[in-house]
């Protein structure tokens, strides 16, 4: 699979028929998926077991607690202090700070930049699950650290990864799944990850124009691409919020369509996880669905180059 640069590029690749329009209207919709969530056979190769697969089919998450040791997370917890006050990490764009504070609230592209971290993206634990979810070779499309840190990490507002990723990277269809990697405790008071279970299966249409270079604001505090109060209402009545706590060194693998957020975090006790993005190489982006440029590459990947 090559990868995609340059616009004439992209002019040949523009999309024909959009399942999901967003961004277009002036009144939101709810659009059924079209597409499976589990596009494995439950019997495929992997480390997940057929209930796992089962849970993750229904409620679009699946919690792996304990996929990395209690050593390896003061190890990860090292790399991460040590990127956060890296002076030329901190100067370079795929850092971002939070709006209150100039802590680091994520670091993009992360898998590249540690060497350390990017050898958990072809950890069988983690790799081998990506593949059995999506049915597929799989390349990474995002990564991240959300350091969320104590007295005052910025929460993230409700919405879908894949409604962004669709109109902002021209992700064509949500057969992609994001693995999140806790390095502290997450608690239901520290801003741990809240999913709608089951939300994952409407794709909720946003209002409003995506403006040029969103993801300089978006990315500190999401507006466009956030559903209307009603629509998330309507979803929360039907789903309910899971709350996602666990101990460090515990992962959330959830579908790219979840309905999810997490709160601010006023405690002393930073909530920091790894997120893992991994699309299907069947599901390459295009160009955006509903968005005047791509996104730079450090946030929405443009080699498709499969993890082995
Ligand atoms: O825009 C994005 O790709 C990022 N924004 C959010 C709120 N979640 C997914 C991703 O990190
Ligand atoms: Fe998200």
């Amino acid at each position: 699979m090559t990868a995609v640069t340059g616009s004439t590029d992209l002019d040949q690749l523009r999309p024909t028929g959009d399942r999901y329009p967003t961004r277009v209207s002036g009144t939101p919709a709810f659009i059924d998926r079209a597409e499976p969530t589990v596009w494995a056979d439950r019997a495929s190769a992997g480390m997940f077991g057929a209930q796992e697969l089962d849970a993750h089919a229904r409620d679009g998450f699946v919690q792996v607690p304990d996929l990395l040791t209690a050593d390896e997370v003061a190890g990860y917890r090292r790399e991460l202090d040590r990127l956060a006050t890296d002076p030329a990490v901190r100067a370079d764009e795929r850092c971002v700070v939070e709006k209150s504070s100039d802590e680091v609230r994520s670091i993009f592209e992360v898998h590249l930049i540690s060497e350390l971290i990017g050898r958990l993206v072809h950890d069988e634990r983690v790799l081998s699950r990506a593949r059995q979810i999506l049915g597929s070779d799989v390349y990474v499309h995002q990564s991240r650290i959300n350091y969320k840190p104590g007295f005052g990490g910025g929460g993230f507002y409700w919405h879908s990864d894949f409604e962004t990723w669709h109109a902002e990277d021209g992700m064509p269809g949500p057969r992609a799944v994001s693995c999140s990697i806790s390095l502290t405790d997450n608690h239901e008071y520290n801003g741990c990850l809240m999913i709608m279970p089951g939300s994952h299966r409407t794709f909720v249409s946003c209002v409003g124009e995506t403006p040029a270079d969103n993801h300089l604001s978006s990315l500190t505090e999401q507006e466009i691409g956030t559903p209307d109060p009603e629509s998330i209402s309507k979803l929360s009545d039907r789903h309910g919020i899971a709350m996602m706590t666990g101990a460090a060194g515990g992962a959330t693998f959830f579908d790219s369509n979840c309905m999810h957020g997490s709160g601010n975090n006023i405690t002393p006790y930073p909530r920091s996880n790894i997120f893992l993005v991994f699309n299907s190489v069947e599901n390459a982006c295009l160009a955006p669905y509903s968005a005047p440029a791509p996104r730079p590459e450090h946030i929405g990947a443009r080699d498709f180059s499969p993890v082995r």
